[in-house]
């Protein structure tokens, strides 16, 4: 066996399902990264403007640099259902993908290190600074979709990806026959939000997930029009992708985290204990006040008696102001017939602590009168 189909072999001892090997370079697709930093589609997200150098350099990461290894790891693509209505990514329902790869490269760098097959080395996982889809798909892992997604044959969108930087010269892998898109836009149909304004360009100023994420702040009233049920990530560009379809279930690999039988309501008023009770899920990525505003403007999609209840005192009580005004969006929204929602909208724009959150509050109060004639 050659040194490149030993480490594949070991990779899958490891426990991944996908390997390639990609020379350690600048990413291929790297003005297309430029493009995308110039032209604000980041939506602000800082680290990948702080290390855009190292990202497209990534032979700075490993003194005597020579290969990348890519590695794959498939995962649910079962549609998560929390109970009581929402949603949360596919990706995001159980354990964090994150701990999960990094313990499977950590084990198979220790073996390449154990054989002496490499010194210098750097494991990498989503918010380290490399280009990870155009390395992967340059080491054969798949082929980048009109999505932004890197697509695989067999488990279509639904794989992470992660990296062992080495030292160690290897013969890259040959770039495999995978598919295309063809003439297929099934994604850039769906997405409600249009937030992929070109086929592979993703604006993540109007993408779902980035704002059910990473946005730290307020979602802006035109985005949460077009959340629905999202309360975490998003995955209607995969959801509709053909490539996707034949995919393994591969739901118990990584299991179903408890934090996702509370269910919005308890996301939104319980604002105690968020960080144990949300230990190794990535859910605890937006914080409780970002999982506590996706919830409440969530509410709005399903408008019952008990999601009412919730955004009522949430308005009233909950410690963040951006929780108090999503929450009042929300009952401006869905609940403007309800006497109780614009009584409690009449109080809260006059007596809410934060001044923007006044203003903000009596325009989701005329959206009642709006609706309702009162
Ligand atoms: C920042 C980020 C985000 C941002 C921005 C998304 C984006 N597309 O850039 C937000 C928060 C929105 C996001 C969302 C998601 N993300 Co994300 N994200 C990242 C991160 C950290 C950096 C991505 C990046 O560098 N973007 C810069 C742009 C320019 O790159 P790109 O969109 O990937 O572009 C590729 C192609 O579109 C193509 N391309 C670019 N421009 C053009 C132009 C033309 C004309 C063409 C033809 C092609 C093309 O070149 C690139 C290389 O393939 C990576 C991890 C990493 N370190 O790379 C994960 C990563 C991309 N995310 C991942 C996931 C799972 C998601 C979500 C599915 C999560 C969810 N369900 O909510 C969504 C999918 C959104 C989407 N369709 O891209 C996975 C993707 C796995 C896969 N199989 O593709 C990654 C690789 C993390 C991981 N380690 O597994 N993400």
């Amino acid at each position: 066996m050659s040194r490149e189909q030993d480490i594949a072999q070991l990779a899958r001892e490891v426990g991944f399902d996908l390997f390639g090997i990609a020379p350690l370079r600048p990413p291929k697709d790297a003005e297309r990264f430029r493009d995308w930093l110039r032209s604000g589609r980041n939506a602000g997200l800082a680290y990948l403007e702080s290390d855009a150098e190292r990202i497209l350099d990534p032979a700075r990461l490993v003194p005597g640099g020579k290969s990348i290894l890519v590695l794959g790891l498939g995962h649910s693509r079962a549609a998560v259902e929390l109970p009581g209505g929402g949603r949360v990514a596919r990706y995001a329902a159980g354990r964090d993908y994150h701990n999960v790869v990094v313990k499977k490269l950590r084990r198979l760098l220790r073996e390449l290190k154990r054989r002496g097959w490499v010194r210098e080395a750097r494991t990498i996982v989503d918010a380290g600074p490399l280009f990870e889809r155009s390395h992967a798909e340059e080491a054969g892992l798949g082929f980048a979709s009109k999505a932004a997604n890197l697509l695989h044959p067999a488990y279509g969108p639904w794989f992470f990806l992660g990296e062992v930087l080495v030292d160690l010269e290897l013969e890259p892998t040959p770039a495999p026959e995978l598919g295309s898109c063809g003439s297929c836009t099934a994604c850039l149909d769906a997405c409600p939000t249009q937030a992929i304004p070109a086929p592979g360009v993703i604006d993540a100023r109007l993408c779902l997930s980035y704002h059910t994420i990473e946005n730290p702040g307020r979602i802006p009233p035109a985005i949460r029009e077009k959340m629905g049920e999202w309360a975490f990530g998003c995955d209607i560009c995969s959801e509709v992708c053909p490539w996707g379809r034949k995919a393994p279930d591969l739901s118990a690999r990584f299991g179903t985290h408890k934090f996702l039988e509370e269910g919005l309501i308890a996301w939104l008023e319980r604002p105690d204990a968020f960080e144990s009770r949300t230990e190794g899920s990535p859910l605890r990525r937006p914080g409780r006040d970002g999982i506590a505003r996706n919830s409440a403007i969530a509410l709005a999609s399903a408008p019952d008696e008990p999601g009412l209840r919730a955004l009522l005192r949430a308005l009233q009580d909950d410690p963040s102001p951006v929780v108090r005004e999503a929450a009042g969006w929300s009952l401006g929204h869905a609940f403007g017939a309800d006497a109780r929602a614009r009584s409690a909208l009449d109080d809260a724009r006059i007596s809410d602590p934060d001044a923007q959150n006044r203003d903000w509050l009596t325009r989701w109060r005329e959206r009642c009168a709006e609706s309702t004639g009162g």
